[in-house]
């Protein structure tokens, strides 16, 4: 059977982790391909708000299997509290989380090399979540890292030590107040390993083949969104892995072919968090606005989310590079209210009207353009159909589908599980 891909297409906190939870009773396996505890999926249902890190969001759906892929960075201590968070939402992990032996490891020195390379970036920090994800993803390439399955390997300690000590190098050469005592984060760290020991640790594409061939369908869930993507995000205010579309087949070891659908998800307006260049980015009271309506606050460091208009030649440049085949609009209730809503359709770009994303989005070049749609006043967070939703809401969905020539296959009104109206 086939594999499903649903990612985010802006920067991120697009609400993948609410859809997800919502499609996973069509699916068999969710899997995370990309990313690590920097991510923060938000998911609300029976008047609980879960966040999760590094766990799959299918996690709360009985029967369903719930993979951390290969291309996933795992703290083993930041993992285990999100297990300790499950406790008493009957989830057994063991039975329904299963994790690549082939996922890398985040050493308590990838966090404090985090920590230091961003304060020597004085003013052109990236605005990292400081969760190790940068030298974790170095040590990968690098060839130098640990990954899940040396834990079960019995030079397991020597591994990490050589590790270790080639970044207590590196760390002497930053002028940087580490706060934290790396003996008593290794203590924690060793202890939480023993608990990912005694979990399902696989070969995780084998698994994946394996259940396909056998009629298994496969939901990949992404983190972070495109534009944040390694190398087609707005580098180097970028995360450290593949977040497009690729990154699923590198970072699960399915193929192309496998898959079938590609859900894109966008927000209906757009934010970010951390630094970085975002062109219809808002410092006025519409801005404070959208922040405010839509709880636009970091789900892993609590950092205020930027806000802005939607921007159409970064939403087709997402779409052009995954594929998209579906949309999912989310936060539309957040625009009620205002009495028109403004929609980038080109940039001006050193003077001349271009309408693609250019190689610099440097805020000096580069000057958003807009066209201006009636808003709706009506609160639609009780909408359970598009038919009885304002005709500004209709018109606004019909005009993203036709600039972005993708339709629209759900609806968002809010972040309950029931907040949610398929339109196909
Ligand atoms: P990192 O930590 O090395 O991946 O940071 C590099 C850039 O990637 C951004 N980034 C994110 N952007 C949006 N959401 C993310 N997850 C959390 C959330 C973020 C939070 O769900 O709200 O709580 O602050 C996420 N993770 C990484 C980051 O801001 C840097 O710009
Ligand atoms: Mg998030």
């Amino acid at each position: 059977m086939n594999v499903d891909v649903l990612l985010g297409l802006q920067w991120g906190d697009e609400g993948k982790g609410k859809i997800v939870d919502v499609l996973t009773r069509k699916y068999d396996i969710i899997a995370r391909f990309q990313g690590g505890p920097n991510a923060g999926h938000t998911l609300e249902f029976d008047g609980i708000k879960h966040v999760l890190h590094t766990i799959p969001s299918g996690i709360f759906h009985p029967g369903i299997k719930n993979l951390i892929g290969n291309g996933v960075v795992i703290d083993p201590v930041i993992f285990c509290k999100e297990i300790d968070a499950l406790k008493g939402h009957n989830v057994d992990v063991k039975e329904a989380l299963l994790i690549s032996r082939k996922a890398h490891l985040i050493l308590p020195t990838h966090r404090m090399l985090d920590a230091a390379s961003e304060a020597a970036k004085g003013k052109n920090k990236i605005g990292s979540t400081l969760k190790g994800i940068g030298p974790t993803y170095m040590d990968k390439t690098g060839r130098n890292g640990l990954r899940v399955g040396d834990i079960e390997l019995r030079d397991f300690k020597d591994r990490y030590n050589t590790l270790k000590e080639k970044h207590e190098q590196l760390l002497s050469h930053y002028e940087f107040d580490y706060q934290n005592d790396l003996a008593e984060m290794e203590a924690k760290w060793f202890e939480a390993v023993d608990t990912l020991r005694g979990l399902t640790l696989i070969d995780s594409e084998n698994y994946l083949h394996e259940s396909l061939s056998a009629g298994k369908k496969v939901l990949a869930e992404g983190a972070q969104g495109s534009l944040l993507d390694i190398d087609f995000g707005s580098y180097p205010f970028v995360t450290s892995s593949t977040t497009t579309c690729a990154g699923s087949c590198t970072g699960l070891g399915i193929a192309p072919t496998r898959i079938k659908r590609v859900i894109g998800i966008f927000k209906a307006y757009c934010t970010r968090v951390g630094s970085g260049p975002f062109p219809t980015e808002l410092f006025d009271e519409v801005g404070a606005s959208l922040q405010e309506k839509g709880h636009e606050f970091g789900a892993t460091t609590g950092r205020p989310r930027r806000c802005g208009w939607l921007d159409i030649p970064a939403l087709k440049y997402a779409v052009a590079i995954n594929g998209v085949s579906n949309l999912i609009m989310m936060k539309a209730d957040v625009l009620s209210g205002f009495d028109t809503i403004k929609v980038c359709t080109k940039y001006l770009y050193q003077g001349e009207e271009i309408e693609h994303l250019p190689y610099s989005l440097d805020e000096n070049l580069i000057e958003p353009v807009y066209e201006e749609l009636p808003g709706w006043k009506e609160d639609i967070t009780e909408l359970k159909s598009l038919d009885d939703a304002p005709q500004a809401l209709k018109d606004y969905l019909a005009y993203v589908e036709e600039k972005i020539g993708v339709p629209i296959s759900i609806l968002s009104v809010g972040p309950n599980r029931t907040q949610t109206i398929e339109l196909e």
